[in-house]
């Protein structure tokens, strides 16, 4: 028994540190010349993201001498803080790091500053007091995004009184979901008439994006607007829609805004389910590396780097548009 017992505590040992040696290893010094970069991902919980990964993935290829780590966090902070140290410990060149929230991120990326390693920021931002604690941001203009849905909901809706909203929320906390929102809320401030009935969380995905819809049918049948903040969420509130077999869309009824205007949520422009459109690129890979050839080359990039934006109503999309969309 106690034969055994030593045999199963020393093949535990030779495992751990077989794995742990190899988790430890300065990627940048056996990298054959490589570039390391390390990537924490927030998730794979949209279209939007799989693009954005899509993205990354064919920039920082072996042909162009990158090496990509990529770590999907899963949409959980804690795994992309694990994911940083572990960048740090591998000693990668460069860090880029999509965060999920805005907030918490200081103590890791003070260890990532006094390690040396240059960290990018992309798609959604961080809220810190250090703006040396990153090198660069390049991302979406998310209030923006929500003032071009809200424009475009006044000019719609000039001829109502009362405009009854329902609000589905990204993820509490992402710039994202942050900025779509204060640009509704400022719709609201300035229209009398507009009243948000109903305010959830769909976390971005479809799945939730039914239930929160269902659980809002549920509790009000009169919904003028569903303001959305992503098309994955409104996928999901179409089929919610079409289960409880009300009217939506060009077919009268409810109007639905939507964000992202990825190929789907495009289609569903086109077929006068989404009423409105607003456009969020995700093809963020050749802007990060564009970022780290200047870094390479000892210039200073831009601190913030906002993306150029459309949007799309149902009335004026055309086939063509839609063919286009890459993503
Ligand atoms: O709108 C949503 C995704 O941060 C811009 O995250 C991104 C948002 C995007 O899950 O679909």
């Amino acid at each position: 028994m106690k034969k055994w017992t030593t045999l199963l505590v020393l093949l535990v040992l030779v495992s751990c540190s077989g794995s742990g040696g190899d988790r430890d290893e300065p990627e940048a010094e056996n990298a054959d010349g490589l570039i390391v970069v390390g990537f924490s991902q927030v998730g794979a919980e949209s279209d939007w993201r799989r693009a954005n990964t899509r993205s990354m993935r064919e920039t920082f290829t072996k042909e162009k001498g990158y090496k990509l780590i990529l770590k999907d966090a899963q949409q959980k902070q804690e795994a992309q803080i694990a994911a940083l140290r572990e960048f740090i410990r591998k000693k990668v060149h460069y860090i880029v790091l999509a965060p999920v929230t805005e907030q918490g991120w200081d103590p890791v990326l003070q260890e990532a500053k006094s390690a040396g390693i240059p960290v990018i920021i992309m798609d959604r931002m961080i809220r810190t007091a250090d703006p040396s604690l990153f090198s660069s941001w390049v991302g979406s203009d998310f209030r923006k995004e929500g003032g071009t849905a809200v424009d475009w909901m006044e000019k719609t809706f000039r001829e109502k009184d009362v405009l009854r909203i329902a609000h589905m929320t990204g993820n509490l906390g992402s710039s994202a979901q942050i900025g779509r929102t204060e640009g509704l809320q400022e719709g609201v401030d300035r229209n009398v008439g507009w009243k948000i009935l109903v305010r959830d969380s769909g976390d971005f995905t479809q799945v939730k994006g039914k239930e929160v819809m269902e659980r809002f049918l549920s509790e009000y049948r009169e919904i003028d607007v569903l303001y959305c903040e992503n098309d994955d969420m409104a996928l999901g509130a179409i089929q919610a829609l079409r289960e409880a077999h009300l009217p939506f869309g060009s077919a009268g009824g409810l109007k639905i805004v939507s964000f992202d205007a990825t190929r789907a949520g495009l289609e569903q422009t086109l077929a006068g389910n989404i009423a409105f459109n607003v456009e969020c690129n995700p093809l963020h890979g050749p802007r990060v590396e564009n970022i780290i050839r200047q870094l390479r080359a000892g210039r200073t990039p831009s601190k913030i780097a906002y993306v150029e934006e459309a949007a799309f109503s149902a009335a004026g999309i055309t086939r063509e548009e839609v063919d286009a969309r890459a993503y």
